[in-house]
This record gives structure tokens, C-alpha cells and sequence, in this order.
């Protein structure tokens, strides 16, 4: 006679169920915009954990990537955290098989409702953090939930049902089933373990190709960008970037992204209305179209860096931005004496304040609608997100659903999370090229080698780029005129070359006269500083 399955057996059940549960919810998504489980359970723990320790595991992650690969550091940092929130979800389904089968093994009878309970008891904490719910209107947040209870109800029942098979080989008096009896415990898991294979992988199949004609419906027809259809502002400048670096501009699908969502938030743009209150005297509800057609439509091209972008990292990015001028706006609700600050609130949970003499400083500060001509994509903040010169993207909300008008300064998201509280962008500079394959042969038989790269110092504009070929003097690069004065600039040298082990140095000067901060300095928590080097055997 068999012994009653223990632990170990409830643990690999466990699995066994959860990766269908996996499925079936992304199923849920992808057919009906139901909450994908295991994003909304890694989102919370990352809102919820304390700010030093998600800084660690962001570092650690974009570390690692950096050292693994040449790849973009955002997208595969995206695609790792959803394998780690898949990861973590299949964990507590091993934990709570084990869990279940601890419990039905004390029993005699081992009947359906301890598993039924733990279904339920797993669903009420996950309806309770997840942002996805606490995000929808009531009806949507009511059925979300009820598919979430039904879903788990149905995982504690097969959790059960497979127990309840598996200790009736083991002589359990009120199941009568045999099969096991008669497949022997190792075969008849390893059908379970076919059948949890099956419903997975086709409903993992399923959802991936309703995912696809989706995507492939909104995808932005590339002959509707602005940049398909205009040359660029200094098309004429006479510096030409050295060959391999970066694209001045950055095409859309290439622009980084980063945000608190292992996948982003998505707005309605028909019922999406930006709610203007607090301390002013005329709240205001605007739709996008109010936006789009009301107010004068302004554009700037904007390079956006993430405070977490290490020296010489990938998430910097330049691209058009379209929208309105935040002061436009403010004048139509008429802010009160009393206010001193905006609060921008997002529809993941993410916020920021800006201070009101911050904007009535300067009307570039912008309510941007369209990147590139078209409208944002949902990543990057559809259907609204703000353009703040000069600062980091942390101060820069995407996804904007409200502002309100309030007296005092408070902490935004990452502020609250050890943050810089102004994240004023810091002075860098990039080589990005030794264009060894572009040698330009002179006259008098040297030859010179096109070095290039980027220089960014956010709205302060780059006045100097400066090399240093090993320990030798500081030489002054060319500077190509920028995109505007809120974007990176192309600088290129001309190297004269000379063959061996050489190591490049690159330093700056921003518009206001300030030296580019030589200490080595990690991004947290005010951003990188120190130099970016090349070091290679020419
Ligand atoms: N609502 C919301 N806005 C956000 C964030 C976020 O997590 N949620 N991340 C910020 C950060 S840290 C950066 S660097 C920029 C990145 O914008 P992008 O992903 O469009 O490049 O968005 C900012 N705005
Ligand atoms: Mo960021």
C-alpha cells in the first residue's frame, strides 16, 4: 500500500497547476483585458518593498545586462522582470501545493474544501494589491475580480482532485478512483504533467497570436511619422557625425523605456479625461481632442535620460515631442494665490510635483500628446505624459490622468524612494565611435581617425567637448549644431592616428560654463558622473 502523498509531491503539483493558471490568465488578457496575475503581484512588490532595496535590484539587474550582453539595456530589463514575476508566481503555486498537501494529509477525509479555501484566501490579498484593479471603474474591477476568485477556486479543486487520485492509491476509504491504482504513482503524474504541458503551451499559443494581430492592428504606419516626412532642423549643419554614432534621432521603436509596470497601464483614449483641480478657481475636465485642437500645438525636439542610466548607457534617447505649453493650460483653470505646486498623479500610481515657479518660468514645460507625430505609444505614456526641461525622466509622469493645485512641496514617487528630489540632469559625454574602417588620409601622409559621440548637459545645452588620447593634453572636439537647445549634442574628433594601445577620454562644458563633474559618481541617487572611457589596441 502507498503512502499518502507529502510535501514534495504537493510542491510538484503545485508547479503542475500554476503553469496552466499562468496561461489561462494571460489568455484572460489578451481576450478581454483581464488582469494578468503575476505583473500585478510583482508590480505591488515593487511599489511596496522599501525604496533602497528595488534601487539594488534595478542596479543589479542593469549590471548584469551590461555585462551580458550589448544589447538595449531597457528592453531586455523589461523581458527579465517579467521572467522573474513568472518565476515568483509559479514559486508561491509550488509553496501552496505543498501547503494544501501538508493540510489534506492531517485529514482523514480529504475533501475538496481545503483547497477551495486556500484558492480563495490566495485570491482576496491578490484582488486587494493588484494595481491593475484598484486602477479599473467599479464594474470592470468587480468582474476582474471574479475571474481572478473563479480561476483560483478552479486551481485549489485540481490541486485536490490530483491529491484526492493519488491518495486513494494509498488506500483513502471514500475515493473510489482507481486510476492511479492502476497507472502506478509515477505514470499517472506524468500524465498530469502532459496535461499541464498541453493547456499551458496552447493557451500560452493561443494568447501569443491574439497578442500579435493586436500588435500588428496598432502598429504606427512608419509614412505617418513626422521623421518619415520632414528632414531634420540642422540637416545643413557642416559637422557630420563620425561614422557609428548613434542616430541623432532616435526611431520610435528604438526610443528606451522605463517605468514601475512590468507591462504598461492601458488608457482608453475616448474615456480619458485629464482632471485639472484643487486649489484653483475653475477645475477643469479636458479630452484629448480638447488638447489636440483648443490649445496652440508646440513642439521640441527632447532628449530624455533616466537618472538610471549608467555612464555611457543606453537609456537616453532624442525624439519629437508634441503638445501644449503647461502654462496655456493653467491659465483656463486660474490657479489660486494660495497654491504653490502641481501634483501630477499617473494612472499606474506613479506622481510627481512640480513647483508652480518652475512653470511660470518657463513655457516649454509641456503636456505632450504625440512623439515623432503620432500619438504615444502605450509604453511611453498614451495618452499623456509632461515634458520638464533639464530633469531626469523620474520627475517626468507618463500616463497623466489628474493635476491638482496644492500649497506644499511633497515627495514624488521616487523622491519618497531616496531619489534626488530635483534630479537636475548632470553634464555627460559619450564616445560612441572610434571609426577606425573611415580613415582620412591627408596631404601630408598623416591620417586621421573620426572619434564621435554624444554630449548632453539636459537644458544647460553643451558649449565644449573635450578628448584626451591616453595621458596627453585635452583636445578640443568639433560640435554639430543640435536638434535644439534641450537635446544631446554630436561632437566628432579627428584623431590623428597613430597605431598601438591607446585609451580615449571624453569630457564637457555645459551652455552656463560648468565643467562636467569628473568624480566617478553611481546613478544613485542624483544621477552618474565621472568620465567615459575607450580603451583599445588600434
Ligand atoms: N507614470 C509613470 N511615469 C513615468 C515613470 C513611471 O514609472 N510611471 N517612469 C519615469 C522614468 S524613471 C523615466 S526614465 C521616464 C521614461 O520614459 P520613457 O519610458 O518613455 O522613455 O518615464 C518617467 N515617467
Ligand atoms: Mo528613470
Amino acid at each position: 500500500m502507498m503512502k499518502k502523498p507529502g510535501m514534495l509531491a504537493g510542491g510538484l503539483v503545485g508547479a503542475l497547476c500554476t503553469a496552466p493558471l499562468i496561461s489561462l490568465f494571460y489568455l484572460g488578457r489578451e481576450l478581454a483585458g483581464l488582469p494578468f496575475v503575476p505583473f500585478d503581484l510583482f508590480d505591488w512588490a515593487t511599489r511596496m518593498l522599501p525604496g533602497p532595496v528595488v534601487t539594488f535590484g534595478i542596479d543589479l539587474m542593469v549590471s548584469v545586462i551590461r555585462a551580458l550582453s550589448s544589447g538595449e539595456t531597457s528592453v531586455i530589463a523589461k523581458t527579465a522582470e517579467q521572467l522573474i514575476a513568472l518565476a515568483q508566481f509559479l514559486v508561491i503555486g509550488v509553496v501552496a501545493g505543498m501547503l494544501l498537501f501538508a493540510i489534506l494529509r492531517m485529514r482523514k477525509k480529504s475533501g475538496y474544501l481545503p483547497g477551495l479555501i486556500l484558492g480563495a484566501f490566495i485570491t482576496a490579498p491578490i484582488a486587494l494589491v493588484s494595481p491593475s484593479i484598484s486602477r479599473m471603474e467599479r464594474t470592470d474591477a468587480i468582474i476582474s475580480f471574479s475571474w481572478i476568485l473563479v480561476a483560483f477556486l478552479a486551481w485549489g479543486a485540481a490541486l485536490t482532485w490530483v491529491y484526492r487520485s493519488m491518495a486513494a492509491a494509498g488506500g483513502e476509504p471514500d475515493v473510489d478512483d482507481s486510476s492511479v491504482q492502476r497507472l502506478g504513482r509515477r505514470k499517472f503524474i506524468i500524465r498530469i504533467g502532459g496535461a499541464s504541458a498541453v493547456i499551458t503551451v496552447s493557451g500560452a499559443v493561443w494568447a501569443a497570436l491574439v497578442a500579435k494581430r493586436r500588435e500588428r492592428e496598432t502598429k504606427v504606419d512608419p509614412a505617418a511619422l513626422w521623421s518619415s516626412n520632414n528632414p531634420l532642423p540642422n540637416r545643413d549643419a557642416s559637422v557630420k557625425p563620425a561614422p557609428g554614432t548613434r542616430p541623432e534621432f532616435t526611431r520610435l521603436q528604438d526610443h528606451y523605456r522605463i517605468d514601475i509596470n512590468t507591462s504598461p497601464p492601458e488608457v482608453e483614449g475616448a474615456r480619458w479625461r485629464l482632471k485639472i483641480g484643487g486649489l484653483v478657481d475653475r477645475p477643469l475636465e479636458l479630452t484629448l481632442d480638447d488638447l489636440r485642437n483648443k490649445y496652440e500645438p508646440m513642439h521640441q525636439f527632447v532628449t530624455l535620460s533616466c537618472i538610471s542610466n549608467p555612464l555611457g548607457g543606453s537609456l537616453i534617447s532624442t525624439t519629437r515631442w508634441t503638445g501644449v505649453s503647461l502654462q496655456q493650460v493653467l491659465k483656463d483653470v486660474g490657479i489660486a494665490e494660495n497654491s504653490n505646486h502641481l501634483r501630477i498623479k499617473s494612472a499606474d500610481g506613479f506622481h510627481e510635483v512640480i513647483a508652480l515657479e518652475a512653470i511660470r518660468a518657463d513655457e516649454r514645460i509641456m503636456l505632450t500628446y504625440a512623439w515623432d507625430g503620432v500619438p504615444l505609444k502605450a509604453e511611453h505614456g498614451f495618452p499623456l505624459r509632461i515634458y520638464i526641461p533639464d530633469r531626469y525622466g523620474m520627475k517626468q509622469p507618463k500616463w497623466i490622468e489628474s493635476i491638482e493645485a496644492i500649497e506644499q512641496w511633497e515627495e514624488g514617487y521616487w523622491v519618497r524612494r531616496g531619489w534626488d528630489r530635483e534630479a537636475r540632469v548632470r553634464a555627460t559625454s559619450v564616445i560612441d565611435t572610434i571609426a577606425l574602417n573611415m580613415m582620412i588620409a591627408q596631404a601630408d601622409e598623416t591620417t586621421l581617425v573620426p572619434i564621435g559621440g554624444i554630449a548632453y548637459a539636459g537644458a544647460r545645452g553643451i558649449s565644449k567637448v573635450e578628448i584626451r588620447v591616453d595621458s596627453g593634453e585635452w583636445l578640443e572636439a568639433e560640435l554639430r549644431s543640435p536638434l535644439s537647445g534641450t537635446t544631446w549634442v554630436i561632437w566628432r574628433f579627428n584623431w590623428p592616428f597613430k597605431a598601438g594601445k591607446h585609451t580615449f577620454t571624453v569630457r564637457c562644458v555645459d551652455g552656463s560654463a560648468a565643467q562636467q563633474i569628473e568624480t566617478e559618481a553611481a546613478v544613485h541617487p542624483s544621477g552618474a558622473t565621472g568620465l567615459h572611457t575607450t580603451a583599445g589596441v588600434y
